[in-house]
């Protein structure tokens, strides 16, 4: 019999992709959702494999259900990707954001630990939690310095899931994966909030694009490679923890210009006034505008990981590029705003 692996988090980004890679490797999967009044299975529908899932209702925040849910599926591998991810509404949800972010980890670790520590388990860390960088690239040896309620609740999921494998001898992993984004992005996201907006301009559908911090620089991989390095950490007789990340780091102002190379427009930039407009070079007309409102109290300037471990170790390596990552986010975008209804 194949194993059994629980997801939480399973209605997001990466529960999508991870769910497929599983049951592709003939696992049972069983995916923990928490009660909405609205179906949010979309993701796992677009992936045409909903009906291959066990879903079970399971929220964070309340450790009975999690001791009841993980009693019945006794589960051989547990993933856990719930979380608040959006950085923004850390800074106005802090305390809902680490009830979720960090206390929530506690909460499944320690009904691991008492049912006799058989479920490995796999904490989705973040580079979040470098912050304000103290080295550049980051690996695993480089200080944390969150910037965030998110980053900071993380780092305290991410040192429990260390101490739960010290103190208690379970086989828990922490993968502090860097930005990773796919067509399955939520809309929020500033990869997704771009894509969807290069091709609404395109069909006619929209005018400008808002964007906050044009000059952030992140280490953009793609979600479908990312999961692939969640199993195999599984899979390690030792668990440990890994860096996963491109090892190239990209502005917001390079991705959006590069979103709009997609559609053969090219972006130049204008900040004679307070604010900067992104125009199309041919016709002058703006297309991206800068909105201070979008900026954050305490921003993460800049991430670049360094993966040489995972390589080494786990054998995992990014298949994706960058460029390849932009265009396959607009044209996929393109497609739905042609077809129908975007939702997520
Ligand atoms: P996502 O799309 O925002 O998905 C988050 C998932 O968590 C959703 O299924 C959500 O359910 C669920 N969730 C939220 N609150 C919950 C609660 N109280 N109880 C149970 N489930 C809850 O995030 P993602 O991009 O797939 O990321 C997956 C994980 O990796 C997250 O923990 C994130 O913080 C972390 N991470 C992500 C990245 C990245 O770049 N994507 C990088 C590093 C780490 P609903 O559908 O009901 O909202
Ligand atoms: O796309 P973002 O919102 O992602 P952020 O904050 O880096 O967080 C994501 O990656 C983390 C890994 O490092 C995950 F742990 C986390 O769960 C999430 O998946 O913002 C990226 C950058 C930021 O610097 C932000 O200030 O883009 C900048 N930005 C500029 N304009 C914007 C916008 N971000 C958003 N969301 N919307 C904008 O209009």
């Amino acid at each position: 019999m194949g194993k059994r692996a629980l997801i939480t988090g399973i209605t997001g980004q990466d529960g999508a992709y991870l769910s497929n890679l599983l049951l592709n490797k003939g696992y049972e999967v069983y995916g923990a959702v928490r009660r909405t009044s609205s179906i949010n299975t979309g993701r796992l529908s677009e992936l045409g494999i909903l009906e291959n899932i066990n879903i079970v209702t399971m929220d964070l925040s309340e450790i009975t259900n999690i001791q009841r849910v993980i009693e019945k599926i006794e589960p051989d591998e547990i993933y856990n990707l719930a979380a608040q991810s959006f950085v923004q509404t850390s800074f106005d949800q802090p305390i809902y954001t680490s009830e979720i972010d960090a206390i929530g980890v506690s909460r499944i670790l320690e009904v691991i630990r008492t049912m006799g520590g058989k479920s490995k388990f796999y904490q989705a860390s973040t580079s979040e939690m470098f912050g304000k960088v103290q080295d550049s690239p980051q690996n695993e040896k480089t200080a944390f310095y969150p910037r965030s309620p998110y980053g900071v609740s993380k780092l305290y999921g991410h040192w429990m899931t260390v101490n739960y494998r010290e103190a208690w001898n379970i086989h828990a992993c922490s993968g502090i994966l860097f930005n990773h984004e796919s067509p399955l992005r939520g809309i929020e996201f500033v990869t997704r909030k771009i894509s969807l907006g290069v091709a609404e301009i395109a069909k006619g559908k929209k005018e400008v694009i808002s964007l906050g911090n044009l000059n952030a620089e992140r280490d953009w991989g793609f979600a479908g490679d990312y999961v692939e390095a969640m199993w195999l950490m599984l899979q390690q007789k030792s668990p440990k923890d890994f860096i996963i990340a491109t090892g190239e780091t990209h502005s917001v102002r390079h991705f959006a210009e590069k979103a709009f190379s997609v559609i053969d427009v090219d972006i130049e930039w204008d900040s004679n006034d307070d604010v900067e407009l992104g125009k199309c070079k041919k016709s002058g007309k703006a297309l991206i505008k800068v909105n201070k409102e979008y900026n954050r109290p305490a921003e993460t300037d800049h991430l670049l990981g360094d993966a040489t471990l995972a390589k080494n170790e786990i054998g995992w390596e990014p298949k994706i590029n960058f460029n390849a990552l932009v265009e396959m986010m607009v044209k996929k975008d393109l497609l739905r705003v042609e077809q129908g209804p975007v939702w997520f």
